[in-house]
Formats: structure tokens, C-alpha cells, sequence
């Protein structure tokens, strides 16, 4: 079986291939095609710019396709970069120069740091509370419906980057339950507590049901 994830981004791969893995399902993305049209994520939220990578595709490629849109909300940023995460330095940013303009944007914030116990160096700082939210879209062409489904999962940007996992602002979000940042997590252990890993365990929850 194969599912097709509209997706040019290597770490949502990386993490779809992990969880379809188990069920023994293999995942194609936009690297596996040629001459697919321009996508713009133009949309006003998260769920609005899944559909419109999963439908673009679905439609072009004639197959159900499932598209993510996520992204960080930072609560001392009033929600930035949210739907703007993957271009918050710029149109076509490295994860570094967002992660830099992240933590030029939080110079000088910082939130209660009774949260820090355990496996961080002492004096690394908590800015802001925060949350990476993850919509999925799968679309299907033959009536034109899709499913929706949403995930998210709170913990604190910190004034450093530790881990070199995941990918994107992973190194800088540190989730208390665990007291290590996202970067510091297995994929597995990543999926088990992710905006992704919710979000898909809530698409797989509507299929079967
Ligand atoms: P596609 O649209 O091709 O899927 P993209 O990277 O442009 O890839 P988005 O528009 O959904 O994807 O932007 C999401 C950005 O939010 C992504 O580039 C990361 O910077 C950030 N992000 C999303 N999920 C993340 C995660 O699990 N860990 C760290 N950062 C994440």
C-alpha cells in the first residue's frame, strides 16, 4: 500500500514514513513526482492550506493525497509565527535563519522558569509558553470531499538549541513531560507526543470509524 503526502519537506516525511511504516504502508511525497503545479499556501489557517496542497495534488495526480500545514504559535509573539512558520525569516528560510529571527524576535521575554527541572543546564532560560499545531487534509478527487483532522502540543521556547533530531524549530521547544526539547526525541518517541502523532492518530480514528 502507499499513501502520497504532499509534502516537500524532508522531516514531515521522515515522520509519515514512520508512522505508516508500521502499518506497513509506504509513503510517496513531492519528491517522487515530476511536473506537479505550483502550490501558494495562501490560506488564513492551518486547515485551509492543508486542503489546498492536498487538493492541488489530488486533483493533478487523480489519487486521495493527504497534505500538513503546521506550524509554531507563540504566545508571547500573539501566536506568530503560526501559519507563517516555514518563511518567518523569509520566502524559502532555512530552519536556522528561523530559528535565529525566533529567538531575536523573544530577546528580553521570558515566562515563570519553575517549569526547568531536571535535564537542562541551569541557567538556560524559558521565553514563552508555545504550541506547534498540525492540520491534516485528505483529499479525494472522485467526490471532491476531504477529512480534516487537527493536532497540537503545548511546551516552552527556550534561549537555546539543544538536540539534533526532528527538524524545524524542534531544537528550541522544549516539552516539560519529557524535560527535553523536541530535538532531543526519537522519531518515535517524537510521534507518540507530536501535533503530527495527534493529529494523524485522529485522521486514522475517522477512517475507521
Ligand atoms: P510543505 O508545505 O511542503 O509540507 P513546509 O515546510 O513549507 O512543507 P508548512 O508550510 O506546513 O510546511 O510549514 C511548517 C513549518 O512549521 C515548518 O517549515 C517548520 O518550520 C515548522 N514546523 C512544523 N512542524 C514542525 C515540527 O514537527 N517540528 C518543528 N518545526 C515544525
Amino acid at each position: 500500500d502507499v499513501v502520497v503526502v504532499a509534502t516537500k519537506n524532508k522531516g514531515k516525511v521522515r515522520e509519515f514514513s514512520h508512522a505508516f511504516g508500521k502499518l506497513g504502508i509506504t509513503v510517496q511525497s513531492m519528491f517522487d513526482f515530476t511536473g506537479l503545479p505550483e502550490i501558494v499556501e495562501d490560506g488564513p489557517t492551518f486547515a485551509a492550506n492543508a486542503l489546498i496542497k492536498a487538493r492541488i495534488v489530488g486533483e493533478t495526480l487523480r489519487i486521495p493525497v493527504l497534505a500538513d500545514d503546521s506550524g509554531l504559535c507563540v504566545d508571547a509573539l500573539d501566536g506568530a509565527p503560526g501559519v507563517y512558520s516555514a518563511r518567518y525569516a523569509g520566502e524559502g528560510a532555512e530552519d536556522a535563519a528561523n530559528n535565529a529571527k525566533l529567538l531575536k524576535e523573544l530577546a528580553g521575554a521570558s515566562v515563570d522558569q519553575h517549569a526547568i527541572t531536571g535535564d537542562l543546564p541551569s541557567d538556560v532560560k524559558l521565553l514563552s509558553s508555545a504550541q506547534f499545531v498540525c492540520a491534516l487534509a485528505l483529499y479525494n478527487p472522485a467526490d471532491g470531499t476531504a477529512l480534516h483532522a487537527e493536532g497540537a502540543v503545548s511546551g516552552f521556547i527556550i534561549d537555546r538549541m539543544f538536540g539534533e533530531g526532528g527538524f524545524g524549530y524542534d531544537p528550541l521547544f522544549w516539552v516539560p513531560a519529557l524535560r527535553r526539547t523536541m530535538a532531543e526525541l526519537s522519531t518515535e518517541e517524537k510521534q507518540r507526543i507530536s501535533h503530527r502523532g495527534e493529529a494523524l492518530s485522529r485522521l486514522m480514528n475517522q477512517l475507521s470509524s
